[in-house]
Order: C-alpha cells, then sequence, then structure tokens
C-alpha cells in the first residue's frame, strides 16, 4: 500500500519531529511516498529542488498512492491544496489534528464529508485513528 504524507513545510516545521513518527509508524502499514516531510534538517525554506519539480512529482505521487495521510495541526496551503487534489482523485484521507486553545481546523477539512477527520493528543492517539483509518481503507 503506498501512502502519501502530507504534513507542513513553508506553514511552519515546529512539528517536524512528529511528522517524522508518524511516518514511521505509517512505514510499518505500507510504504510512504513523502519521507522528506519528516526530515529535521528540512527547513521551511526548503529542499533545493526547483519548485515546479517538487509541485509535479508531489502531484504525480498522490495520483500513485492509495491513501493520503495529513497531519494538519499547522495550517498549511500545500496540505490544503494536496487534501483537495487526492479528492478529486477519489482517495480515501485521513486528516490527524491536535486541538489547540482558541484554534479550530478550517471548515473546508472539517466540512468534507469525504475526509475521515481525527483529533489526537498524543502519538499512541495517532497510531491508534490511523489503525482504525487502515481497516476501512
Ligand atoms: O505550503 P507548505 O510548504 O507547508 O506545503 C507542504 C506540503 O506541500 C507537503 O505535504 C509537501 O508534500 C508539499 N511540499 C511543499 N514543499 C515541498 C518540498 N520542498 N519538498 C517536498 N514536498 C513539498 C520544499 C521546497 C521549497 C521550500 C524550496
Amino acid at each position: 500500500m503506498k501512502i502519501y504524507f502530507g504534513g507542513s513545510i513553508r506553514g511552519g516545521r515546529d512539528d517536524a519531529e512528529l511528522y517524522n513518527q508518524i511516518i514511521e509508524y505509517l512505514n510499518t502499514q505500507g510504504e510512504v511516498l513523502t519521507e522528506h516531510i519528516g526530515d529535521k534538517n528540512l527547513s521551511s525554506s526548503g529542499e533545493n529542488s526547483k519548485e515546479q519539480y517538487i509541485h509535479d512529482r508531489d502531484l504525480k505521487w498522490i495520483t500513485e498512492c492509495d491513501i493520503m495521510v495529513a497531519e494538519v495541526s499547522l495550517p498549511s496551503l500545500g496540505v490544503g491544496y494536496e487534501i483537495r487534489e487526492a479528492l478529486n482523485k477519489n482517495k480515501k484521507i485521513l486528516c490527524l489534528y491536535r486541538p489547540q486553545e482558541n484554534k479550530k481546523l478550517s471548515a473546508m477539512i472539517l466540512g468534507s464529508s469525504k475526509i475521515t477527520n481525527k483529533t489526537y493528543t498524543n502519538l499512541a492517539k495517532a497510531k491508534q485513528a490511523i489503525d482504525e483509518f487502515l481497516k476501512t481503507a
């Protein structure tokens, strides 16, 4: 099973370590196409590839993937764009969100009946949400 993992890059790298841990777990369940998202050395100024190359490669990976898992706690234009692309391609999508005071996830994500939205508070809970999602995927 090919898994596209989406997480913030230019939207901020504060959760990079958490992405890394989620990716490690996902790799025990399938093949993660986007392992670099958890790379702590990848700063918000980014990978040194050309922007168009990154965009086209990521869209190709979305076409190839079986499921998408997105960590959406840090708002990221790129992740939102990827989620819409995956919806257009009828991929099953799990969005993982950590509740934060005075913040709420976008209605464009929460309001989609085709997205599985799960809140979680720690890695163990995220793994549990992934396990439940994979049973239905
Ligand atoms: O808007 P954001 O940068 O936060 O978007 C993050 C999402 O877009 C991730 O889920 C990635 O799949 C994709 N993405 C954005 N930038 C990159 C990238 N390098 N490499 C791979 N995927 C990316 C960043 C390059 C740039 C900073 C020079």
